[in-house]
């Protein structure tokens, strides 16, 4: 059951398609502050909060104060409170009480989950004006299952979409793309992507192509395709200004850009300098730059990662001015900097980018109405994946392009999938990575990965290899690292072997895989879920937070610590241990283990990927291949444990749209 709760004026954000009407009473298990615009409840000892999608932290929320205030936040330590998203649901798992809550504001919110008083969980906003959804279930899933109901369909995008890629801030020119596909082909290592980072632009211009880097885009698209390789570039939000620019001009003379509260244009400070920003809230304007995107759908390219668009500022040109300004005031006076002027002078700098009051300095215009960016802020991403996903329904109707942001609210999950942002090569982050997922995948989120390897800081061979234990299985396969850091595609380390094998388990796993994403988005269920949600009696399993079950099948359980030999797993029921290692000729071989419910110690050498198979389930394996065109779905082994019951498969063309069609739908036995 879901009531929706409504207070002030609420801003339309087209998150939820088809709104209850409003109700007239009060709502259950809060209280309701309106004067400091907050709804509070109890949790009791051993309540568990889930949701809140992309953040930092735990799969159970509870301890930390969270902020949905959309961010470029290269930093994801424990202390923060925002990353690029804002996913306003949670699902409440209490003794007494069990209910989810999406709270539909595009403004600033905080989730205050036992932060301030570990008994109480507090929700502010920013200001009065939203709409409340209670939603009430006989369990977890059955609460997820119907909130993905209300916000529509989870993004689906094209199957070869789900094979490797490879990407670098960093390769610069056809001549370094190429040499990763030879690389990747030549020491037969798996790949169906490379991305293109922002080097391939004009002067980090949208939807230019530098011809001195890549003289001819449409013919290297069309080439690497031929090897069954994508070319994906990136998106950047922002518009460079520039006289001559057709893109800049055009929006200009349209009046599609943000402007100041005087009307003038807003021009904010990213990759090309002196930028403006499209008003992604303006459905002409949406409209018009999702049209955009064909300038390079018709050079061959058929996917897109949406960068920038939370949308970073570096600086605004009346901020620049005023810290010029200041700094100048020091050098007249020749100042010897003491501690709290020192501290000034290094806060000017800190000031300069994504600072709160740049982010009240411009406004949207949207039916006629001017709405000031802050209290929308967290549409943006939405918005301009939004543009991207609804132009490409007009202008490639029959294919499916792969997208994907790395901003994001919900209502954008129909449009594309999000990748985790600006990680690092960290262990930590590997156990990050696996607990946003079942959190993303409550808020509608399924095409999702992080950075293999990590985006900031140097990797190391070991910890590529145990990340892509885990990475093998989340849709968004890719390996991506920042500027300046130590190389890290496979083909940079010694044990080839060991990447050849695990990247070749994922095309192995790519039938089971696909069908069940497939599955996941089209009936509104979670890819993967906490083991608590199959196990609600079983109190252990409100603690896991670093196992996960992946459809009715699976349970994954990554290393996540460097020099470790295995590790310890929690198994609420027999299941079998399945570890794909070296076999006697080199190549991969399953293993199998049959292990009672219980605590295990599991040893999982570097180079081996473990993972479990549950009781009475099996799963179609394919024979694998070089790229998803290579891999027959039709002919399977399957990997069963005794008993099984069959597998319900889906299968389709992996490119139509015809997503529905009840043929796609086979079962198998083992
Ligand atoms: O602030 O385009 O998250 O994946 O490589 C850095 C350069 C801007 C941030 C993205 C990252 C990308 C990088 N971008």
């Amino acid at each position: 059951m879901i009531r929706r709760f409504s207070y002030g004026t609420v801003f339309e954000t087209e998150a939820v398609l088809d709104k209850p009407e409003a109700q007239r009473g009060a709502l259950p298990y809060f209280d309701v502050d309106p004067k400091r615009r907050a709804l509070t409840c109890r949790m009791d000892a051993d309540a568990v909060v889930y949701g809140l999608g992309e953040n930092v932290r735990g799969i159970n929320k509870r301890g930390w104060i969270y902020e949905s205030r959309c961010s470029d936040e290269p930093h994801h330590h424990e202390d923060k409170r925002s990353l690029y998203a804002a996913h306003n649901f949670i699902l409440f798992d209490g003794r007494e009480r069990r209910f989810g809550l999406f709270v539909d504001y595009p403004g600033i919110l905080t989730f205050d989950v036992g932060f301030t008083d570990a008994s109480v969980l507090k929700i502010t906003a920013a200001d009065w004006n939203l709409d409340v959804y209670l939603i009430e279930g006989a369990d977890n899933r059955d609460i997820v299952w119907q909130f993905r109901r209300l916000i529509g369909r989870s993004y689906i995008p094209p199957r070869w979409a789900f094979g490797v890629g490879q990407s670098r801030w960093g390769y610069q020119n056809e001549a370094d793309v190429r040499a990763v596909v030879r690389s990747y082909r030549s020491l037969r290592l798996p790949l169906d992507m490379v991305y293109l980072d922002i080097d391939y632009m004009e002067r980090y211009k949208d939807f230019t192509v530098d011809r001195t880097r890549f003289e001819d885009l449409a013919a290297l698209s069309e080439e690497l395709k031929a090897e069954n390789v994508r070319l994906i570039p990136i998106i950047d939000a922002a518009v460079k200004q520039e006289d001559g620019y057709p893109v800049y001009e055009e929006g200009k003379a349209k009046g599609y850009f943000c402007t100041r509260e005087d009307g003038s244009l807003f021009v904010g400070a990213v990759w090309p300098g002196r930028s403006v920003f499209t008003d992604m809230l303006n459905p002409q304007a949406r409209a018009w730059f999702g049209r955009q995107y064909k300038a390079l759908l018709d050079q061959g390219i058929e996917g897109f990662w949406n960068d920038m668009n939370e949308p970073a500022i570096f600086y605004t040109e009346d901020r620049l001015a005023h810290v010029l300004d200041e700094i100048s005031k020091l050098k007249e006076t020749n100042q010897n900097l003491d501690l709290e002027a020192f501290r000034r002078f290094t806060g000017l700098f800190g000031s300069l980018s994504h600072n709160p009051e740049d982010y009240q300095a411009f406004y949207h215009t949207v039916g006629g109405q001017r709405v000031r960016h802050d209290r929308v802020h967290n549409l943006y991403g939405y918005g301009m994946t939004r543009a991207a996903g609804e132009a490409f329904e007009q202008l490639e109707p029959r294919k499916r392009i792969l997208l994907f942001s790395r901003a994001s609210y919900i209502g954008m999950h129909r449009y594309g999938g999000i990748w985790q942002g600006d990680n690092k090569s960290w262990w930590s982050h590997i156990l990050l990575n696996l607990r946003m997922l079942p959190s993303l995948n409550m808020c509608g989120f399924l095409y999702t990965g992080a950075d293999l390897g990590g985006f900031g800081c140097d990797a190391t061979e070991d910890l590529l290899l145990r990340w892509y234990a885990l990475g093998v299985f989340t849709p968004l396969m890719r390996n991506h690292a920042a500027y300046g850091t130590r190389d890290q595609e496979p083909y940079r380390f010694s044990d080839i072997d060991s990447f050849r094998r695990i990247l070749g388990l994922r095309y192995r796993l790519l039938p089971y895989l696909y069908s069940e994403y497939m599955k996941a988005a089209l009936r509104g269920d979670m890819m993967f879920r906490p083991l608590a949600f199959d196990h609600p009696d079983d109190p252990r399993c409100r603690t896991v937070e670093d196992q996960l079950y992946l459809g009715a099948e699976l349970m994954i359980a990554p290393v996540y610590e460097q020099n470790a030999a295995g590790r310890y797993v929690y198994l609420p029921e027999d299941m079998t241990l399945i570890r794909y290692t070296a076999g006697p000729d080199g190549d991969g071989a399953f293993v199998r283990e049959a292990l009672p419910a219980g605590d295990h110690y599991v040893p999982v050498p570097l180079g081996d990927v473990v993972f479990f198979l549950r009781k009475g389930r099996c799963l179609p394996l394919a024979e694998g291949g070089q790229c998803v065109a290579d891999v027959d779905f039709e002919n399977l082994h399957m990997l069963a444990c005794d008993d099984a019951q069959p597998y319900e498969y889906y299968h389709d063309d992996g490119v139509s749209r015809d997503y529905d069609n009840p043929r796609n739908i086979r079962w198998l036995r083992a």
